[in-house]
């Protein structure tokens, strides 16, 4: 069974989305890394650096979430996160190494300055430059969605989950997505799916 590590409120959401979507049996241990309790011994021995997520399956241990992401669907995720087709799996990989690196640095660096930095230190030029760059990942993004339903082909998939929890970034930093009509569209969809939205009322009391 698979165990994953950390406060429900982090990257470890992403996870907590798949498993729910599959609805796969595991245990959740939230360890808070704002409380130091990813620095103890006992969490530096499943990932060294200290961070969350991390995920235990057997002898699988993990860490980057998008990538333990890409691991649960193609283990336990077969036809449903994971498309049966090479092109969709294709999909699945580009997609999610395109969230890590083409959208989640400026995404994340905005949500750092406009939600986690005090107003008085917060840089409005550090946080223009995210935006531009957030704007050309939505350019990428909005033109691959009127091309198809989802990024993986004609269904949800992995691709789609992965994107999508970045890409909350956005909504939770009121990013105005309207000139991407059809990435709006699409991202509130994923965001609304009831596997999402449980794991946004875990958030509340974790
Ligand atoms: N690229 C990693 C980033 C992990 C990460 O930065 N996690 C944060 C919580 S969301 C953390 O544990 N921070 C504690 C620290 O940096 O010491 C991933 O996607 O899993």
């Amino acid at each position: 069974m698979i165990t994953l590590y950390g406060k429900t409120a982090s990257r470890t959401s992403r996870n907590l989305w798949a498993l729910e979507e599959l609805g796969l049996p595991y245990k959740h241990v939230p360890f808070d890394y704002l409380k130091g309790e990813t620095k103890t011994p006992e969490f530096l021995a499943i990932n060294p650096a200290g961070k969350v997520p991390a995920l235990t399956d057997g002898n699988v241990v993990m860490t980057e979430s998008l990538g333990m992401n890409l691991y649960i669907a193609n283990t336990y995720g077969q036809g449903k996160l994971w498309p049966d087709d090479q092109a969709g799996r294709a999909k699945c990989i580009q997609w999610t190494l395109w969230a890590a690196t083409e959208l989640e640095p400026s995404a994340v660096g905005r949500l750092i300055q406009m939600v986690l930095t005090p107003e008085p230190q917060r840089d409005q030029k550090v946080i223009d430059a995210f935006a531009e760059k957030t704007k050309l990942a939505l350019n990428t993004l909005n033109t691959a969605l009127t091309r198809s339903a989802y990024l993986a082909g004609n269904a949800f998939s992995i691709a789609d989950l992965n994107v999508a929890a970045v890409a909350d970034y956005l909504v939770r930093t009121k990013f105005d997505l309207t000139p991407w009509p059809a990435a709006q569209k699409w991202l509130a969809e994923c965001l609304a799916r009831p596997a999402n939205q449980k794991v946004n009322e875990m958030k509340k009391v974790a």
